[in-house]
């Protein structure tokens, strides 16, 4: 009876288990908050120091059997003036551009954007390591900005995409990001995900989760050293509560050792 009770509880923890997993796209879960950064970002290609004060996110969950070992890091801010997403790749196999294949089997990545988070539209690019932009879904070329830099093992592309009406602090944006890694002298493609958009699909946005704009302010220069002619009187101050407080300490001290003879 015993027995029969916990094989019973053990299928309903099984179950329950396997439906959190199976439902957690449909949920729309949020990767997290986008801050804005105070800071202008600098579109070059290379990472503003702001962005580590950012939405970050690994993208390292490479398909299973396949030759790729990219993993990257996807570093996401906002300003008045877009949406910025730099994607910072290691790939030991960069493969050179094969204007024969398909945007996806090049080395880069594919951001989406499904703006107004309710699985209507797919908003997305595939940018190749040097920087080329191209366009799948709803999006348009002219929607993104994107400048890369590469070393011989290792790539970064940053993007800039403009904020499309009604978009604003407190919207949720689907999302979706991944690496194309290309190997085996371009031959073989990797798909690279993160954790939270695994089992999502490329282009399925339906199951998108997504992230929010937030009013959360990153990159604020910090204030001038101003203080130091206006508040002159506050140390002068603070220099004799030191030396007071040290007087008594000393004191103290000799209290102490009084005793201890
Ligand atoms: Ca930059
Ligand atoms: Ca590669």
């Amino acid at each position: 009876m015993k027995k029969i009770f916990l094989s019973g509880l053990a299928a309903l923890l099984c179950a329950t288990a396997l439906t959190a997993s199976v439902s957690a796209h449909k949920d729309f879960k949020s990767w997290g908050d986008v801050p804005k950064t105070a800071t202008k970002i600098t579109l070059d290609g290379k990472l503003d120091e702001v962005y580590n004060e950012g939405l970050i996110v690994n993208v390292n969950l490479a398909d299973d059997g396949k030759t790729g070992t990219a993993t990257g890091k996807a570093y996401f801010v906002w300003a008045d003036d877009g949406l910025y997403c730099a994607v910072e790749v290691k790939d030991p196999d960069i493969c050179a551009i094969d204007e024969s294949k398909n945007a996806w089997e090049q080395d880069g990545i594919e951001i989406t954007y499904d703006w107004a988070n309710d699985g209507s539209t797919r908003h997305k690019w595939m940018i190749h390591y040097d920087g080329t932009v191209v366009k799948a879904g709803d999006a348009t070329v002219e929607a993104i900005e994107a400048k890369a830099t590469k070393t011989a093992d290792s790539y970064i592309i940053e993007t800039k995409a403009a904020l499309p009406d009604g978009v604003k602090t407190g919207s949720g944006i689907g999302i979706n990001i991944l690496i194309d890694d290309m190997t085996d002298d371009n031959s073989v493609r990797t798909i690279v995900r993160s954790a939270q958009s695994a089992g999502a699909g490329e282009n399925d946005v339906a199951n998108f989760d997504y992230i929010s704009l937030s009013d959360k302010e990153v990159g604020n220069e910090t204030a001038p050293a101003a203080a130091d002619t206006d508040t002159a009187a506050a140390p002068a101050t603070a220099d004799l509560s030191v030396i007071a407080a040290l007087l008594a300490a000393a004191s103290g001290a000799v209290v102490v050792s009084k005793k201890r003879r």
